[in-house]
């Protein structure tokens, strides 16, 4: 098949999704066309079944607000037509699906028909999709898909709740592509980054608000009194320099290392003890499931879809939102012996295997097949 995806090329869940399926479709056989306005973090390799397209949006003064809804759907229609495109799939449905839709009716005046598979992410549902300015046009396009997924079961009922969805929602989860996890590395950094005696505890985000970002400074804070250890905090977002400010005000500024943006996550997460994702919202928590992939235990909320990848008791805990002591005391019963955190290590590598790449992708591959067949 030849496939077009159109996603946000940054460090989001949804983008690094996106990526991986393209570069995983691509290594089965398919053509995969990525469009969007940068080349996407995660998208290393470009070859002849993998093509980056690039959306330009010329300044102009006159608009306050560029529009780039416009540019992509034209962008679309063009990378269609050039490479006889069969499906398109959209991941994030805005402006995404609503683009897309613009496209394919551009096209029908051609002649030309083409399905569009629309991926909902999490904050296309939960925060910015349901917001009074965006909630029509956010429903109109997603009705207007040939095919909508969610990313779980938890964001398909968010989806039917918050919006009049007439369509039927398929829950394709997340996935990981266990065959690149390094167990070892030989430049793998522990030593830079702690003592031999230190546990290492981890966070991995856009750092908003969502997140939750204050609450995994004091969960650290009430672990790091019980036992030597340090918090590495990967990701940039508003909620960083409010989180150094709390990490100083807390006494310990000297524990808490924040590394910016990373494209190495596997380097960090390769010497993890410990992964704290508290967030208020949350879809899926791929980032827990990159943790688990690694061998590294999650302490989560509860919220979303957390609970369908972070399996209490066994690769992690779950709390309520917000709970930091029982989340650090959780922490704690996973830290406080090595035979301990064995257990648990062993355990999140094990279920995050249900979430295998080869599990997952040939999903995609069906709703593809269907939609073209339909179309
Ligand atoms: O978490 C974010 O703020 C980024 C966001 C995105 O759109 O990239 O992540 C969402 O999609 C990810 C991939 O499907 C999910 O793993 C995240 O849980 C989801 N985030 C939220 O629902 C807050």
């Amino acid at each position: 098949m030849k496939i077009a995806i159109v996603c946000y090329p940054t460090f989001g869940g949804s983008g690094v999704v996106a990526t991986e399926l393209g570069i995983a479709l691509s290594k089965r056989g398919h053509e995969v066309h990525f469009i969007t306005y940068k080349q996407p973090v995660r998208l290393d390799l470009l070859n002849e079944k993998i093509f980056f397209h690039e959306v330009n949006v010329p300044e102009y003064p006159l608009f306050h607000f560029q529009p780039y809804e416009l540019a992509l759907s034209s962008k679309l229609v063009t990378i269609i037509k050039a490479y006889h495109i069969d499906v398109l799939h959209v991941h994030y449905a805005i402006p995404h699906a609503y683009a897309g839709y613009m496209a394919k009716k551009m096209l029908q005046q051609e002649g030309i028909t083409i399905p569009m598979v629309t991926t909902l992410h999490g904050t296309d549902i939960t925060l910015v999709g349901n917001h009074p300015f965006y909630k029509p046009a956010v429903t109109f396009s997603i009705n207007k898909s040939d095919v909508v997924t969610s990313v779980s079961q938890s964001l398909k009922e968010d989806t039917n709740r918050l919006f009049d969805i007439k369509r039927k929602i398929k829950v394709i989860p997340n996935f990981i592509d266990l065959s690149t996890v390094k167990d070892t590395f030989t430049d793998c950094q522990r030593g830079l980054m702690a003592h031999e005696d230190e546990r290492i505890v981890t966070h991995i985000s856009n750092m908003r608000e969502v997140k939750c970002i204050p609450d995994v400074i004091k969960t650290f804070y009430h672990i790091q009194k019980e036992i030597p250890s340090k918090l590495i905090m990967v990701g940039e977002g508003p909620e960083r320099a409010p989180a150094e400010a709390l990490a100083e005000e807390l006494g310990i500024a000297s524990k808490v290392i924040f590394l910016g943006n990373s494209n190495e996550i596997d380097k960090v997460l390769c010497f993890s003890d410990l992964f704290l994702l508290p967030s208020k919202a949350e879809s899926f928590g791929l980032a827990a499931l990159e943790a688990m992939s690694h061998g590294v235990p999650v302490i989560s909320s509860n919220a979303g879809g957390l609970s369908e990848v972070n399996t209490h008791g066994v690769s992690g805990f779950l709390s309520e939102v917000g709970a930091v002591e029982e989340m650090a005391k959780n922490a704690l019963v996973i830290l406080k012996s090595d035979a301990e955190l064995a257990q648990f290590k062993k355990q999140a590598r094990t279920q995050a295997q249900h979430f295998a790449i080869e599990n997952i992708v040939p999903m995609y591959e069906e709703v593809y097949e269907k939609a073209i067949r339909k179309n």
